[in-house]
């Protein structure tokens, strides 16, 4: 039986004394490569998918990313982008190339969304606009006439356009629009607004959505911005997504023919649209959420703080873990997504799983960056601070971070709680 009352042993002093504080060795952090690609997705991606994403990186971070800063504080979306996009085979990556796209799988278009991202966000939403809530929409509910007369120019930039669906006081509940259509003879006249629309005051065209007087069903309809009784404006007090073009558009008794009408009927038509656009935004997220994990591990590695770069302190490390895990895990969740829809077995609760979360995980990861970055993280000479203001707008647009969460809780209860 042991002694519990014994007194524990007196610790035997050290012999040696306590090392003085050494600099620390040369660290050797990991390469861009290895951290954005963790658990090497990239070898299951194509060959062909590979080098449109390879392609459309080195484009980006030579003529865009250098840029990004100025433009946002300036408030300028160039107008050479469009014709530049189109160039580089960015504009309906996922569009068969009959029609003028570049005929490649939709992983290869979410890689091209996360490359034009990792520069802003409002540059991808150009493209995403373009060739998914634009050139998509065309291609799967447009006639041959609407395909030909539209796609090839939309996929070189030769035409810029836009999707109204959005309201001033309908937002999250597009069923709730006000904007009207009444068929008169040959013609639909479409009267309304709709507001938070990219690219409206330079679009060439614009999909609009409309609830028919008589029936009471929501229409779709590609119409000419330069039609009787159409114009837009652009909201100028912005303090997110700066070098988009953000617009407000009136329709004021706008007459098209029938053939502009799409070929669907209800709320899905608008939907499904919103559906390719989410998908998108998953990829597009985590290229601006790792610039800021790259930016901030940059920063942090020069920055000496009590003695040593920041980057050797336990604080500084946890949030760096954080972003590289969230990123990581979303980065898997995108490849997943990606498959999924080159298979046709994505759903829209695999979508809005995917926006939801992989936003949240670049927005917290642009936050963290922005503190890491101390006084210099507010600036615009960074880019943590503008791509936390951007994601901020994409927690909102495309649906909700709260209605995501909701159409996953119907999906998970079979009850709607909107
Ligand atoms: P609900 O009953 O759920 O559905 C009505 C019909 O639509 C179908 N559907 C979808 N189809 C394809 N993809 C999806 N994601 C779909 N979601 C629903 C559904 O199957 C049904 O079809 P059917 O045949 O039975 O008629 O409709 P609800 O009114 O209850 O909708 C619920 C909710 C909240 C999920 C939906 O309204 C929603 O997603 N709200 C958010 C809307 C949104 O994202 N708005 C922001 C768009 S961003 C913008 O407009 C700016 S333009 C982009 C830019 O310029 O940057």
């Amino acid at each position: 039986m042991s002694d519990t009352t014994a007194e524990p042993p007196t610790p035997t002093p050290s012999t040696q004394a306590p090392s003085p504080r050494t600099a620390a060795p040369a660290a050797t952090p990991m390469t861009r490569r290895e951290v954005e690609d963790t658990f090497d997705l990239d070898a299951l991606y194509t060959p062909e998918e590979r080098m449109i994403r390879d392609a459309v990186r080195e484009y980006v971070q030579s003529e865009l990313a250098p840029h990004a800063g100025e433009w946002w504080r300036e408030g300028i979306f160039p107008e050479h982008l469009p014709r530049a996009f189109g160039e580089m085979g960015m504009l309906g990556v996922a569009i068969p190339e009959a029609y003028g796209g570049a005929g490649a799988t939709a992983t290869a278009y979410g890689l091209v969304n996360r490359e034009v991202e990792a520069a802003d966000s409002g540059l991808r939403s150009f493209v995403s606009v373009q060739s998914s809530l634009v050139m998509w929409p065309i291609l799967t509910y447009g006639s041959e006439d609407l395909k030909k007369a539209w796609l090839p120019r939309l996929a070189t930039g030769e035409a810029i356009g836009c999707f109204g669906l959005t309201e001033p006081d309908a937002g999250s509940d597009p069923g709730a629009m006000t904007t009207r259509c009444k068929r008169v003879g040959d013609d639909w006249v479409i009267r309304g607004t709709k507001r938070w629309i990219t690219s409206g005051t330079r679009a060439d065209v614009a999909i609009i959505w409309a609830r028919d007087e008589d029936s009471g069903r929501v229409l779709g309809f590609v119409v000419e911005t330069d039609r009787e009784g159409f114009r837009a404006e652009d909201i100028k007090t912005k303090a997110s997504m700066r070098l988009s073009v953000t617009s407000e558009l009136h329709l004021d008794d706008v007459a098209v023919p029938d053939a502009n009408r799409l070929d669907v009927v209800g709320l899905k038509g608008a939907l499904s649209c919103l559906s390719q656009a989410r998908f998108g935004i998953a990829f597009g997220v985590l290229g601006a959420g790792f610039a800021t994990l790259d930016e901030a591990m940059h920063y942090l590695e020069d920055r000496p703080s009590f003695g040593e770069p920041l980057t050797g302190k336990q604080l500084v490390q946890a949030k760096l873990a954080d972003m590289w895990s969230d990123l990581t895990k979303g980065s898997l969740l995108a490849y997943r997504l990606g498959r999924l829809k080159d298979e046709g077995a994505i759903t829209p609760t695999h979508i809005s799983m995917a926006k939801r979360d992989n936003v949240r995980a670049a927005l917290q990861a642009a936050r963290h960056a922005r503190d890491l970055l101390g006084g210099n993280g507010i600036t615009t000479e960074y880019g943590a601070m503008r791509h936390m203001s951007n994601l901020e707008t994409v927690s909102t647009y495309e649906g909700a971070d709260a209605v995501h969460t909701l159409i996953l809780g119907r999906a998970l209860t079979g009850r709607a709680a909107f």
